[in-house]
C-alpha cells in the first residue's frame, strides 16, 4: 500500500469531529432534532460531537440532566456548549454542520476557511415531504471564501437524506409494544392510572381552536377516551374547555366519557415511550411528528406554520405520500381530519369518518413506519456522504 493510500485508510479510521450548531428559533423542535443527531453520532459512528446552541434553557428542557446555566457539559457523550453571541476562538471540526440555516460566527467560518484540510460544511434542512427536496439534496453552493457548503435535506424517499432513527429503535419500540405490562408500568412512572378499556391519546399540539371539537366528540363517544396532554402551548385551549381554572402537571379531569391527564414536559427518550404507549397521536412540529411515525400508531400532524402558507403544501406533500395504499375510504378520512385540524375546522364530523376507519388506518401506520425505516436513516447517510467527500 502507498504512503498516500496507508495515511487516507488512517484518517477514515480515526474518529471523526463534529460541531453541530443550533439556534434556537423557538419551541423544542430545532434543539430536539440536533440533540437526537448529536447523540447518534456518537453512539453509532464513534464521532467526537460538539452541539453548540445558543439557549441552553431550551436543552435541559428535553434533557432534564442538563444544567441550563452550564458553558459547557458532557451529555450522553455529546460535549454541549452554549454558544454566545461573542465567539471564542475555537478549531473547527472535521464536519461542521448549521442546523437549519442558522448562521455560523464569523471568525468560526474563517477558521475553517484557514484549515489546512477543509472541513466538509453542511447545512441540514427541515424535514419536508415536498418532490422538489430529492433534487436539492446534497447540492453544493460555493461561498465567497472558496468553501463549499453542501445542502443535506431530510426525506421520505431513498434519494433524500432520509429520516433520524436509531439503528435500535423500531426493535425497541415493538418490543415495547408487545409487552402487555409496559404501557401500565411507563404511565404509573408518570402518575397516570391507565383507565380501563379505554382509547388512549397524547396530544401535543400548537394552539388551535379545533380541540374544543375534538373534545366534545371525545367526551360523548361510545368508547372511553383518557387524553395525556403534556405541558405546552396547547394546554391553554384544553383549559378553556374544562371550564377556564388552570391545569398543571398531575392534574385530572372527567367529562363524559373523556379523562385528561395532564403530564410534565418529559424527557425525550420518554416522550417515545408515550408515543409507543398510545393508540393515537397528535403530534406537531418536525421531531415530534417524525417519533409518532416510528411509534407505528395513527397520528394527527399539527404542522407548524408558515408565512403566505407554505406549511400548507408540506402537508399536503406529506399527505400524498402517506395515503398511498389505504382504501378510498379510509385515506378520505384522514385526509379531512387532518385538513380540519390544521385550518382551526370543527373536526367532530372528520373524527367520527376517521374512527369508522380506524382498524385500517392503525395497520397502515405500522406499515408505513416499516417502510420508511427500510430507508437509510439519516446519521448514517451523513456518515456515508462525509465518507465519499472525503
Ligand atoms: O417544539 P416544536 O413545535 O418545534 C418546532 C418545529 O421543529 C418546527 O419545524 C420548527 O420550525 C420550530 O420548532 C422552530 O415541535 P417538535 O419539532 O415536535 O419538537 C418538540 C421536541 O420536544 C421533540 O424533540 C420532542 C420533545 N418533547 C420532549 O422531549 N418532551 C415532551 O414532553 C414533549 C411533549 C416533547
Amino acid at each position: 500500500m502507498t504512503h498516500g493510500k496507508l495515511a487516507h485508510r488512517i484518517s477514515a479510521v480515526r474518529a471523526v469531529k463534529w460541531d453541530i450548531f443550533c439556534s434556537v428559533v423557538d419551541n423544542f423542535g430545532d434543539i430536539g432534532v440536533t440533540w437526537r443527531l448529536a447523540k447518534q453520532l456518537v453512539a453509532e459512528h464513534n464521532g467526537v460531537v460538539r452541539l453548540w446552541v445558543d439557549d441552553v434553557s431550551a436543552f435541559a428542557r428535553i434533557c432534564p440532566a442538563a444544567d441550563a446555566n452550564a458553558d459547557c457539559q458532557v451529555q450522553q457523550g455529546v460535549a454541549v456548549h452554549a454558544w454566545h453571541e461573542q465567539w471564542l476562538d475555537t478549531d473547527p471540526a472535521d464536519v461542521v454542520v448549521e442546523g437549519f440555516a442558522c448562521h455560523l460566527p464569523e471568525a468560526y467560518i474563517a477558521a475553517m476557511a484557514a484549515r489546512e484540510r477543509k472541513p466538509l460544511w453542511l447545512n441540514l434542512e427541515y424535514l419536508s415531504a415536498e418532490e422538489w427536496v430529492a433534487g436539492c439534496h446534497g447540492l453544493p453552493s460555493m461561498q465567497s471564501n472558496g468553501l463549499q457548503k453542501y445542502f443535506f435535506f431530510p426525506g421520505f424517499s431513498k434519494d433524500t437524506g432520509g429520516l433520524l432513527r436509531e439503528a435500535a429503535l423500531i426493535t425497541e419500540r415493538q418490543a415495547f409494544q408487545a409487552a402487555p405490562a409496559a404501557r401500565p408500568a411507563f404511565l404509573r412512572g408518570l402518575g397516570v392510572e391507565p383507565v380501563a378499556g379505554a382509547r388512549l391519546i397524547s396530544l401535543f399540539a400548537y394552539e388551535n381552536p379545533a380541540l374544543s371539537s375534538w373534545l366534545e366528540a371525545l367526551a360523548v363517544n361510545r368508547q372511553a377516551t383518557q387524553l395525556l396532554v403534556p405541558e405546552g402551548r396547547i394546554l391553554a385551549d384544553v383549559q378553556a374547555w374544562v371550564g377556564g381554572e388552570q391545569l398543571r402537571a398531575g392534574d385530572c379531569r372527567v367529562h363524559g366519557q373523556l379523562q385528561i391527564n395532564v403530564l410534565p414536559f418529559i424527557e425525550q427518550s420518554q416522550y417515545d415511550r408515550l408515543l409507543w404507549s398510545c393508540d393515537f397521536n397528535a403530534v406537531r412540529g418536525e421531531d415530534s411528528f417524525l417519533r409518532a411515525q416510528w411509534a407505528g400508531r395513527p397520528m394527527l400532524w399539527h404542522i407548524y406554520s408558515q408565512e403566505e402558507g407554505a406549511h400548507l403544501d408540506k402537508l399536503e406533500a406529506f399527505l400524498k405520500r402517506y395515503i398511498d395504499g389505504l382504501s378510498a375510504p379510509a385515506s378520505e378520512a384522514l385526509l379531512s381530519l387532518w385538513r380540519d385540524w390544521n385550518s382551526a375546522q370543527s373536526v367532530s364530523k372528520s373524527w367520527s369518518l376517521w374512527l369508522e376507519n380506524a382498524e385500517e388506518l392503525t395497520v397502515h401506520a405500522e406499515k408505513w413506519c416499516l417502510e420508511q425505516a427500510s430507508h437509510t436513516d439519516l446519521a448514517a447517510a451523513l456518515v456515508q456522504f462525509q465518507q465519499n467527500w472525503i
